[in-house]
């Protein structure tokens, strides 16, 4: 398959491209690391569409296309990363912080999460930490994602650590924020164990403290 190709056709917004692409591409019995390739193709046409919208070439309907489609890809290629893991290798309580209500990112990571076995709790978009609080008492998670597009964001997501710590929640679960603007230097500053990046390397991270 020629990635490039779907990424650009990713970014063109051209569905049937799109699928046709991914429809040769899983005919073609792909490996695991082939598989994870086309996601971050996927993840890059993705970020086609949004330097688009910034330009004012695409607008808000073209976004909310561009992340169903992208949604769409994921339910091709989610079963093929699936293949390797039975049941649930742990779980992930996510959401958008106080006042952010961008969510395409987010729920690209939870996509990829729950593809390769975490069991995601997402809690939506523009959570105050009392919300995170209240969903990791519930379901005791091992893990909480915190997502922020916006600058803004950062000291919500401090609030939320701190909520976290004052309901003696903090020392069973690790904490990772993502998002563009997260930077390794803010989690360091707010206690936050692990900087995303991009979903596919968050996804690795929460692996690693799995031991997967
Ligand atoms: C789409 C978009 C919107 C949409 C959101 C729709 C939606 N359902 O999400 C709408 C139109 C609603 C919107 C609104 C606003 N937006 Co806006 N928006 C964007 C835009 C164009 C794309 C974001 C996006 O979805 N990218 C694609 C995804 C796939 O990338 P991503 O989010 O970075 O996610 C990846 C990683 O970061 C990571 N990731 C994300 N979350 C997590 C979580 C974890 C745990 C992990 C591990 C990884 C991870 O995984 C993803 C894949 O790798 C960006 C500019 C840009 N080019 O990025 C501006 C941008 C984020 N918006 C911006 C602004 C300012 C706003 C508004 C304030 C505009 C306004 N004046 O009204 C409002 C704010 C509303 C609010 N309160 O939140 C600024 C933020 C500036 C800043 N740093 O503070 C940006 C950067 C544009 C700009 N250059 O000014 N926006």
């Amino acid at each position: 398959l020629d990635l490039q190709l779907l990424k650009k056709a990713l970014g063109d917004l051209n569905e049937e491209l799109v699928l046709e692409l991914l429809d040769v591409f899983v005919r073609a019995n792909p490996g695991e690391k082939e598989v994870e390739q086309a996601v971050e193709i996927c993840q890059q046409g993705m970020s086609i569409v949004g330097d688009q919208f910034e330009k004012g070439t695409y607008f808000i309907g073209d976004l909310i296309f561009g992340g169903e489609l992208m949604e769409r890809a994921m339910d091709v290629l989610k079963p093929l990363l699936a293949a390797s893991t039975k049941g649930s290798i742990g779980k992930i309580v996510l959401g958008t912080v106080k006042g952010d209500v961008h969510n395409i990112g987010k729920n690209i990571f939870k996509t990829i999460a729950e593809a390769v076995g975490f069991e995601v709790y997402d809690i939506g978009i523009d959570q105050p930490a009392q919300a995170f609080v209240e969903k990791v008492r519930e379901v005791k998670p091992g893990i909480v994602g915190m997502s922020a597009l916006l600058t803004l964001g950062f000291p919500a997501m401090r609030d939320t650590v701190e909520a976290l710590k004052a309901a003696g929640l903090r020392e069973n679960i690790k904490i990772i924020a993502g998002g563009n603007p997260v930077t390794q230097e803010f989690c360091d500053m707010a206690g936050i164990d692990a900087c995303g990046g991009s979903a596919v390397n968050g996804v690795k991270v929460c692996l690693r403290w799995v031991n997967k």
